[in-house]
């Protein structure tokens, strides 16, 4: 195995199961952490040389929201709240030990807990996120109220959620800098992340709202226009290039698998043609895991009771082969 600059010996990938839905409206997307370890997940790791930790599927049984009207649109603050909050514990728990965690969700709203997981413990890290959707709508702009379309918006802590921001994500700050202010003694907050830590790759449907927060706050973002325009080599360059000049800086990777074309992943819950292709998706996980730098997977979306058995299944299956990939699998 390769080298991972980060990551403690003997290296160690604990799968964060995270059959979790509340971010979105349509069921089923819980089950998918369920079947990609069904599909032989963790064996798969483990002959890639892992050492793999996996102690069943995260529940979130304990977090009951009794009662969780929406906020103006958003729907279900709580309880995305509360297990986002709880997954953050956990991811985090993982990257303090040196570990590499890999969340299989569930829901993109679940990025909410894995990115500040390993941001707590590696603040100075980029976000490379791997999607059809920017997922960076506010409370003022999103037009469906799902929160899985809104954890970017609020991993930058940007204007426009203050209707739920102090009230249920409060927590969502960078740790470690509450920097207390003089004159009212008020903590401050940090965001999560920065604009220039983050880049995008894949986009294609992207709402009126979200282009003018990413021009507004010059958000770097690789269109399925430029894959198509530069290849995928050459955009995993200029996107390192981007986030990480130096090649030297933690690197956490969060994958939609909605960025696949849907002949590719047909079985996710919002499906939009034109998508990476089976080896595009394949070569951007292959080029992180070359940097050595990784210390953050998520692969997210998969929602098996979409499509019939055989479309699910190629689905699982291209969601194991994506993780084997960013984790050391080589064609040769
Ligand atoms: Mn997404």
């Amino acid at each position: 195995m390769s080298t991972h600059r980060f990551l403690t010996e003997p290296h160690t990938v604990a799968i964060v199961g995270c059959p979790f839905s509340g971010g979105q409206p349509r069921p089923g997307v819980d089950k998918g952490p369920i079947h990609l370890v069904n599909a032989g997940l963790v064996d798969q790791l483990k002959s890639l040389g892992w050492a793999v930790e996996f102690a069943g599927h995260h529940l979130f049984e304990d977090i009951s929201v009794q009662g969780d009207p929406p906020v103006g649109i958003v729907k279900r603050p709580r309880l995305v709240s509360g297990v986002t909050s709880a997954v953050s514990q956990i991811i985090g728990g993982h990257a303090a030990q040196g570990r590499l965690p890999l969340t299989i969700g569930g829901d993109h709203s679940l990025a909410l807990g894995t990115i500040l997981g390993t941001f707590g413990k590696y603040p100075n890290a980029c976000l490379i996120w791997i999607d059809a959707h920017a997922d960076i709508n506010t409370a003022t702009t999103t037009d469906s109220g799902n929160l899985h379309g809104m954890p970017v918006s609020l991993l930058l802590g940007l204007p426009g959620n203050e209707s739920i921001e102090d009230t249920y994500f409060s927590w969502l700050t960078q740790p470690g800098v509450g920097i207390t202010n003089g004159e009212h003694n008020k903590p401050t907050k940090r965001p999560v992340l920065t604009p220039a830590q983050l880049v995008y790759i894949g986009l294609r449907d992207v709402d009126a709202g979200e282009r003018a927060i990413l021009r507004q706050n010059g958000i770097k973002a690789f269109s399925m226009h430029e894959v198509d325009k530069f290849g995928i080599g050459k955009v995993m360059e200029m996107a390192l290039d981007h986030v990480n000049p130096n090649r030297d800086l933690p690197i956490h990777l969060s994958f939609d698998v909605d960025a696949l074309d849907p002949s590719v992943a047909p079985s996710t819950g919002t499906p939009v043609r034109g998508g990476l292709t089976f080896r595009e998706g394949h070569y951007i996980c292959e080029a992180i895991h070359e940097t050595g730098l990784l210390v953050g997977l998520d692969i997210m979306e998969v929602n098996p009771s979409l499509e019939d058995e055989g479309s699910v299944q190629q689905t699982v299956k291209v969601g194991c082969s994506l993780a084997r990939a960013a984790l050391g699998e080589t064609l040769l």
